[in-house]
């Protein structure tokens, strides 16, 4: 619970708010991860360019993982306007249950720069259906990040659902990982990011799903012994902002923030293919972790499974749901 002691950092920024005020506009970005993270470069560089951009008269503070108390109270803070900006992944689909979309396995492709490039195009961002799933809550999405594959850790290699079989992953808490990872078989259980490695540790979850560089910077693979590579889905956070907030602002200042996010869609796909990489290597060469790709046949008894998973997104979002579906699905040609 160490991230508790946080809260009382978060209770303080409205204070920090009016001692500032006068001096220098403060624009605050709430990150779901830590310094070094895909979220944190991606974060660093928009504060880098917004600086730039308006020669100092705005600061960009970024609050990583664990500055703000745990995720949901990330998604408050934006939600309430204590901070302006954050980033909001697995966890938001108690605050925005259409963003668990992103949540469902097998539903984009595997080529990464193509996923990022079409979630990112205005046929997808700025489509009333993910615009107003976001306003309706307080908030205004402004990009859209995947951060690398989605990849399983375990302590028994995982091949086919019977390998899965009864198995304590560890999801991100949203009925849509719930439902998909039972679909496999397994006994999902849903744990905070910052207790996961001692739960790991202690055995209160036999697996866990991350992105490689995630199992990295938190430690995760110091504790389990197989690494799955199934492609099944991609880690995917949206870069949002509090929807008064963005209203209030000039047309200039709106634009900015509008082309900023554009140029960081390519940079942050560049990154987290880096950091992906690099981390890899880092992982394999600080461990005895043994790595298992997943072949075509092996993925598809996963796909199956999966598939139905989709009705139970649009039964609980309802025809925004099937909509959003639809349109994902409409980007992509080989995606059945
Ligand atoms: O698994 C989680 O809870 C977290 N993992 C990553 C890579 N980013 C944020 C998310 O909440």
């Amino acid at each position: 619970m160490w991230f508790r002691k946080s809260l009382s950092i978060a209770a303080g920024i409205g204070l920090a708010v009016s001692a500032t005020a006068a001096s220098a506009e403060i624009w605050r970005f709430g990150l779901e991860e830590i310094e070094g993270s895909v979220q944190y470069e991606y974060a660093a560089e928009f504060k880098r360019l917004i600086e730039e951009k308006t020669d100092g008269d705005v600061t960009v503070e970024l609050y990583p993982y664990g500055s703000l108390g745990g995720l949901t109270d990330i998604y408050d803070a934006v939600q309430g306007g204590a901070i302006q900006l954050a980033f909001g992944s697995g966890f938001l689909g108690g605050t925005v249950p259409e963003s668990q979309l992103f949540s469902l396995n097998f539903i984009l492709p595997e080529d990464e720069w193509l996923t990022t490039k079409q979630l990112n195009s205005p046929e997808f961002l700025e489509s009333d259906a993910w615009q107003s799933a976001f306003q309706d809550r307080g908030l205004h999405p402004i990009g859209i990040v995947p951060e690398g594959f989605q990849v399983w850790t375990a302590n028994k290699p995982i091949r086919t659902p019977e390998d899965m079989e009864g198995l304590q992953i560890r999801v991100m808490d949203n009925r849509l990982l719930l439902e998909t990872y039972r679909a496999y078989g397994a006994q999902p259980t849903t744990i905070e990011y910052g207790e996961l490695y001692s739960a790991l540790q202690q055995g209160q979850a036999e697996g866990n799903i991350q992105p490689v560089f995630a199992h990295e910077e938190m430690n995760f693979y110091e504790v389990q012994d197989y690494m799955i590579f199934a492609n099944q889905a991609q880690f995917v956070a949206t870069a949002m902002t509090n929807y008064d907030w963005y209203q209030g602002l000039s047309e200039d200042r709106q634009a900015m923030i509008n082309e900023t996010a554009d140029e960081l869609v390519r940079y942050i796909h560049d990154v987290q293919q880096e950091l992906n990489d690099k981390r890899l290597d880092i992982i394999t060469e600080n461990s005895d972790i043994e790595i298992v790709r997943l072949n075509a046949e092996q993925r598809d008894q996963f796909r199956e499974l999966a598939k139905p998973v989709r009705e139970v997104f649009v039964d609980e979002i309802g025809p925004r749901g099937q909509e959003l579906l639809d349109l994902v699905l409409g980007l992509y040609e080989d995606i059945e």
